[in-house]
């Protein structure tokens, strides 16, 4: 795991909003799509507090900010470079936090290099880099050399200070495009929380994410909140808000292909990963919370294998399926284009209207034998081999099954929000129809797949035979499944009181580590925790469970100085307390709680880093330090290097993925979302009242462009790619803005991409022209920057 602050979830949490002083917001647009973040902003304004919102459209989020300032899509590398210079030209860094809490001081080997976009290690024909040159110096004990004063050419504080030399006003601007009034207007209010007293918070979703340096924004994040001491502290860290009610749940529980439950990497090397010794060689750190990895592990073997899995058959690790490819919904869609997957399940997922290249994912699910599709709909695509499709359906030879699926109204179960919270829900109504709850119909699926094998010994029958489903015939019990994540020690059949409890010897079992502790022996299922009582600073400790141990604050420990005593009286969240010799206060202090400061690594509070600071310098797919690139398709030459497009990006080529060039699509296109409709539109399409709210598919333009074209508000438009064409409704907006890039007039549009034929609002598919391409860590597609053009549609 890359050594960086943040992953995909908030280090701190919804309430604790109201504690900041300074919201950035971008790459977000939450007064839309997570509108209950506002109340606690709006307790934050009153105390005087500013928000920020950095966006190419002006949104309903930008007209509660202080200061609005307009970026073009794919730019905010720039925008965040030149403010990590602004920080440190005008030291407003936080500096006893850097020096201590961060890796700043940490001396970086001397092969390392960075040349015109490229870092030392790359290799063109992989378009993967050697990491080998990126590492730290170290002393004989195996730590990192250090120079606390930040003078040495090569420690990470002055390396990064000459990285972002580059990054001055008048280039970032010239490449975002950004007012250079507005753009020192947010470095100033932002870096103002470096001051000690001071917390900012950074929000962000799909803006920052969806490009192919989408993970890269996040380190830049990352980067300028450990500069400025905003990390472990109240109203402060990085904080992701999360999409669908339960996708931190569902990657929690390992919805990714490269993990397993609770964020343990999957199997995927040869010789590194051959076996259960060799993995938790090359996988277990030897300082930092993972360091404890392979009791995750094996815990969760003995919860998926039970007694089978034993000491002497590697407790079945075997079993887990390996290979080093990458399975994002990218490359799936791929392989189902070129006929390499029989069969697909769509479990509440309609790729037709949300997948990139859409027109392209439609097509691919035709070269399937089958297709299960689990909805409360049909959708677009369990039907896509339809006439209404716009398919022909003597053609396409896909078996098409549906499985009416409960909603959430009519089944229980728990969602994990953005906060980590895993908050228990409570059916309401009885399912409609033969529909059933997700839970039920996995169960049965099991079931009978457990039956087709039973009499196999086939590599492929092994694991399946050898798995423990217990939860109960007909109806599964899903308080089996709560206390199966939680744990047991095997040995007296007690629930575990949480993952310090967890042993690699086989003796514990639990499904999930970072969840383990939300259902202990003594007391109820602690998702179901209702108390909804401020149990200090804003924190509510009785009101459901947050992984991990009911953490609200992550990183706490970095909320005090080095002798344990908060930096500031207001910024309070945990401090060592000198009679009870114990970590106290207002959160789970995320550290050992007996640990003095004073004690070994006792002022080392990134306890899950192996190295127990912040990261500024890490190591990511695409390098150590965050670097503008264009994206994949791009109006301008990159202006700080030759390399336009992400290095490590993997090139998708072929039919499935054109590339549209400058001159036939000179516009800067982005997709969002807006309030009245959810994702691909089955859930909202299909109510009569949020259609009539939102009722078309259009496409925002602005005045100046609508002029260029002749084109009228309402008119309907064809807005063109690479890929495809779709027909709209013109909105002519002031919400967007022609912007100076290099000296160019590049034009900037807008659309959401809900619509598709189904439902009652109906419109064409925004996704029939996004690009085919991914982040070059996560693969998470590039739907938020492309080129495209536009003309009237007589
Ligand atoms: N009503 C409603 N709420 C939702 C959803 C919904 O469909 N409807 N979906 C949910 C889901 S699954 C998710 S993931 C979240 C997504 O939440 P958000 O990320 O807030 O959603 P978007 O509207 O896709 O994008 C946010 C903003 O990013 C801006 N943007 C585009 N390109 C860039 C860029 O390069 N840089 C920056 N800084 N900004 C850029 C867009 O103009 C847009 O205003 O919302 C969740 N909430
Ligand atoms: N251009 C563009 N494309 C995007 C995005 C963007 O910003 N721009 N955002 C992307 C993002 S962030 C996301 S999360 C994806 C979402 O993409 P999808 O997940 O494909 O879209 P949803 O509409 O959320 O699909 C959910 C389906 O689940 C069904 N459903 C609802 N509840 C249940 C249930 O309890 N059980 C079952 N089995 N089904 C249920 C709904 O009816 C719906 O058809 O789209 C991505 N696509
Ligand atoms: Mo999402």
């Amino acid at each position: 795991m890359a050594p960086t602050v943040g992953r995909g979830a908030m280090t701190n949490h919804w309430s604790d909003l109201q504690n900041t002083d300074v919201a950035l917001i971008m790459g977000g647009n939450p007064a839309e799509n997570h509108p209950i973040s506002f109340r606690w902003l709006t307790k934050a304004k009153e105390r005087g507090a500013k928000i920020l919102s950095v966006d190419p459209r002006f949104t309903r989020t930008s007209s509660k900010a202080d200061v609005y300032a307009q970026l073009r899509s794919g730019t905010d590398i720039a925008f965040m470079g030149g403010m990590i210079k602004y920080a440190m030209d005008n030291e407003l860094y936080h500096k006893d936090y850097v020096v201590n809490y961060t890796n700043a001081s940490f001396i970086v080997k001397e092969d390392y290099k960075f040349d015109d976009g490229l870092f030392s290690g790359y290799d063109e024909a992989t378009r993967k880099y050697d990491r080998a040159s990126w590492a730290f110096e170290t002393n004989e004990d195996g730590t990192p050399k250090e120079d606390k004063t930040l003078q040495h050419p090569r420690c990470v504080f002055q390396i990064m200070k000459k990285h972002y030399e580059r990054y001055d006003v008048d280039t970032v601007t010239s490449v975002t495009g950004t007012s250079k009034e507005d753009y020192l207007k947010v470095c100033e209010t932002f870096c103002s929380t470096g001051q000690v007293g001071k917390s900012g918070t950074i929000m962000y979703a799909m803006g920052t994410t969806q490009h192919t340096v989408g993970s890269e924004n996040v380190r830049a994040f990352g980067i300028i909140q450990l500069l400025l001491g905003n990390i472990g502290l109240p109203g402060g860290g990085i904080n992701a808000m999360r999409g669908e009610s339960n996708v931190q749940g569902s990657t929690d529980f390992a919805l990714l292909y490269h993990i397993l439950p609770g964020y343990v990497g999957m199997p995927v090397a040869k010789d590194q990963h051959k076996d259960l010794a060799a993995y938790n060689e090359n996988e277990t750190p030897p300082s930092g919370y993972w360091s404890n990895k392979p009791k995750f592990l094996v815990s969760m073997l003995k919860s998926w294998y039970g007694d089978r899995a034993t000491k002497d058959n590697d407790f079945l690790y075997d079993y887990l399926p390996k290979g080093n490819k990458n399975y994002s919904h990218i490359n799936l869609f791929k392989a189902m284009y070129n006929g390499d997957l029989e069969g697909a399940f769509l479990f509440g997922t309609n790729p037709v209207v949300g997948g990139p290249n859409a027109g392209k994912e439609k097509e691919a699910l035709g070269n399937l034998k089958w297709l299960v599709a689990v909805d409360l709909w049909e959708t677009e695509s369990s039907a896509f081999w339809q006439k209404e499709a716009g398919s022909d359906p003597s053609t396409i030879g896909t078996e098409v099954f549906f499985l009416p699926a409960a909603s959430s109204y009519e089944k229980e179960g728990s969602v994990s929000n953005s906060s980590r919270w895993m908050q228990y829900r409570w059916k309401a109504i009885d399912p409609k129809g033969q529909s059933l709850a997700d839970l039920e119909i996995i169960n049965h699926l099991m079931l009978e797949i457990k039956d087709l094998y039973k009499n196999e010994n086939t590599p492929a029958a092994k694991p399946i035979n050898a798995l423990t489903w217990d939860y109960g015939k007909d109806h599964p019990d899903i308080d089996l499944v709560c206390k199966e994540i939680n744990g047991y020690d095997l040995a007296t059949g007690k629930l575990l009181p949480g993952f310090g409890a967890l042993k690699d010897d086989g003796t514990t079992a639990s499904g999930n580590w970072i969840y383990s502790g939300f259902y202990p022996e003594e007391g109820k299922n602690r998702s179901k925790n209702r108390d909804n009582k401020d149990t200090g600073g804003g924190n509510f400790l009785n009101w459901s469970f947050a992984w991990p141990a009911n953490r609200r604050i992550l990183y706490n420990r970095a909320s005090a100085d080095l002798n344990g005593k908060p930096w500031s009286e207001d910024k309070k969240v945990i401090w060592w307390d000198t009679v009870q010799k114990s970590w106290v206060g207002y959160d789970v202090p995320d550290f050992v709680p007996t640990k003095a400061p004073s004690d070994e690594g006792g002022n080392k509070p990134f306890i899950m880093i192996k190295d127990g600071v912040g990261g500024l310098f890490a190591g990511m797919n695409e390098g150590p330090l965050p670097e503008h690139y264009e994206p994949f398709e791009s109006p301008v030459a990159n202006a700080f290097s030759s390399v336009e497009l992400n290095p490590a990006v993997e090139i998708h080529e072929g039919d499935f993925n054109l590339k549209g060039e400058y001159k036939d699509f000179p516009i800067v296109a982005t997709t969002y979302r807006v309030s009245e409709h959810w994702q691909s539109g089955s859930m909202t399409r299909n109510q009569e009242w949020l259609s009539e709210l939102v009722g078309h598919m259009f496409v925002e333009i602005s005045e100046e462009l609508a002029k260029e074209k002749g084109i009228k508000n309402k008119d309907m438009v064809i807005v063109s790619t690479a890929r495809g064409e779709i027909e709209a409704h013109a909105m002519v907006t002031k919400r967007f803005k022609p912007y100076t890039i290099q000296g160019q007039k590049v034009h900037h549009i807008g659309m959401p991409w809900h619509f598709g034929y189904k439902g009652f609002a109906t419109g064409d598919t925004a996704n029939r022209l996004t690009p085919h391409i991914g982040d070059a860590n996560t693969t998470i597609p590039e739907y938020k920057a492309f080129l495209c053009n536009v003309r009237r549609a007589d």
